[in-house]
């Protein structure tokens, strides 16, 4: 299970009000103590912060604001010291307009990294073509200096690098070499699905005009982009793995980008966290993941509820409580590679951000609210944070949970320790159960290792007809078959 830390938002520990590194290494023991087996750290790197470190200057630079590269060392030590991997965030796509690459781009257009963006002649004064930004609007800006226009899916500020070009490819190639040299288990790689496109640039045509190309860009040239970058990694000892992001929207547009196990590890699947509140739903949507990803020779499912650009997942399913402890069930007793998103082993909610105190370009404020460590009047931050703090801070602190045996802090401990003794839990097959309506039952097993998993998104209590003898492994009471409101259970054989 790997862990995601938004490092703005973990810990402040200089007293400016913006987590840095240090204060990531300050909570490791929370991490080893939860039980986690690494982390991905969001974007590091030196950047103007227009899209909050997805912008990158320099990518082989620690951003002041978080620390320094001795400060990054020390963290990496520590962590693998304690048994805890540390993956980083590789932003392929585009850099910040302020990156000396785009800088010496954007001087002329005889430049020698002209090329290494996309500059086009304009239609009639218009944009090269209809691709709208993931953030509104057109994505083209129009360059006074040298008459032509650039493309950015993202910001004005976040220009995307053409790798069809051999310089591209090579230094950023260069920097996975430099953070893998430095002990780096992997990366998490952002919306790496979109460094393959078509270079004669068309139109998107009819309604795909209307969106922007997150969710729907899928080229092949992206296969052999993706097999360079793998061969990179494998050139290293040691497991050192890459996780895509690839926005798309079905688990089968997801299989080609496992290659022939020969492009990347893993590949997040957000089919769970675009669901709503409906164990059909999440039903279907599983055993969708599981029929595709069997197709494919040894595609290991990723799953995930939240991160740092949507809305938490209990904010999601209207604040309740007892979902955000179902979900977790759920979460970490699927066959495959759970991510958690800093913050949610403590059950936050999104905190609510004053109009004033929005600084996202994607309105994804709330969810980056800071972590409360403590009951104290700062909750262990130096500074004042970035971020109005989450609701119920004064109560769903990390040590005021780490102290309550019920919590749902201890519910995540619970659900990890049991997976690591169970290799039904975290190696097994996975078979849907039949099961009464609102609810999501289903099978795990290895050898002669089983678990089964009841979750009962309904509020009303429920009769579960599990055939043989169960007890409860991970749940809140004895088991007689009958499944309380909004509640679930792992069950292993009895005896
Ligand atoms: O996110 C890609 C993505 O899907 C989101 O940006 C989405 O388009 C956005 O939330 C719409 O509001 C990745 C990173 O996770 C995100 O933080 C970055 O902003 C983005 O890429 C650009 O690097």
């Amino acid at each position: 299970m790997l862990y995601q830390i938004y490092p703005r938002s973990f810990l402040d520990s200089d007293g400016d009000g913006v987590g840095d590194l240090e204060g990531v290494r300050a909570r490791l023991d929370h991490l080893r103590w939860l039980g986690v087996d690494g982390v991905w750290l969001s974007p590091i790197y030196r950047s103007p912060m227009a899209d909050f470190g997805y912008d990158v200057s320099d990518h082989c630079a620690i951003d002041p604001v978080f620390g320094d590269m001795e400060d990054f060392d020390r963290l990496l030590g520590e962590a693998h010291a304690g048994g805890l991997r540390v993956l980083l965030d590789w932003v392929p796509n585009h850099t910040s307009d302020r990156h000396p690459w785009f800088v010496e781009s954007r001087s002329s257009r005889e430049a020698a990294k002209r090329d290494w963006y996309f500059w086009r002649d304009g239609r009639d004064g218009k944009p090269p073509n209809n691709w709208r930004a993931a953030f509104g609007g057109r994505a083209w800006t129009w360059d006074d200096a040298t008459d032509q226009w650039y493309l950015h899916l993202f910001l004005p500020e976040q220009p995307d690098l053409n790798w069809a070009h051999p310089g591209v490819v090579e230094s950023m190639h260069g920097v996975l070499r430099f953070w893998l040299d430095r002990g780096v288990d992997g990366f998490r790689a952002d919306v790496v699905h979109l460094i393959g496109k078509d270079p004669t640039l068309p139109d998107q045509p009819g309604a795909l005009a209307e969106i922007d190309l997150v969710g729907v860009q899928d080229h092949p040239s992206a296969h052999p982009l993706l097999r360079g970058i793998r061969s990179v990694l494998d050139s290293y000892a040691g497991d050192r793995v890459m996780v895509g992001e690839v926005n798309l929207g079905t688990p089968a547009q997801l299989v080609p980008y496992y290659g022939a196990g020969d492009e990347l590890h893993m590949v997040f699947n957000f089919s769970l966290l675009w669901a709503s509140w409906d164990a059909s739903q999440w039903a279907q949507r599983i055993a969708e993941s599981e029929a595709a990803l069997a197709s494919s020779h040894d595609a290991w499912p990723v799953w995930v509820l939240s991160n740092h650009d949507t809305p938490r997942h209990r904010t999601r399913y209207g604040g309740d409580a007892g979902r955000a402890r179902v979900a977790a069930t759920v979460l970490l007793t699927l066959r495959g590679t759970p991510f958690l998103y800093a913050g949610e082993e403590l059950g936050l909610l999104d905190a609510d951000v004053p109009e004033a105190a929005r600084v996202d370009p994607g309105r994804r404020d709330g969810c980056r609210a800071p972590i409360p460590w403590d009951d104290t009047a700062g909750h262990g931050w130096r500074g004042e944070p970035w971020l109005p703090w989450p609701p119920e801070v004064d109560e769903r602190d990390a040590a005021s949970l780490r102290a309550d045996e019920g919590s749902i802090l201890h519910l995540y401990r619970r659900l990890l320790a049991a997976r690591r003794r169970s290799a039904a839990l975290h190696a097994g097959t996975w078979k849907l159960l039949d099961a009464p309506a609102g609810v999501l039952a289903y099978e795990r097993e290895a050898g002669s290792d089983k678990r089964q998993v009841w979750a009962n998104f309904g509020e009303e209590p429920v009769l579960c007809r599990a055939d043989g003898q169960w007890v409860v492994d991970v749940g809140s009471r004895e088991w007689d078959g009958r499944l309380g409101g909004t509640d679930a259970v792992v069950l292993r054989p009895a005896g």
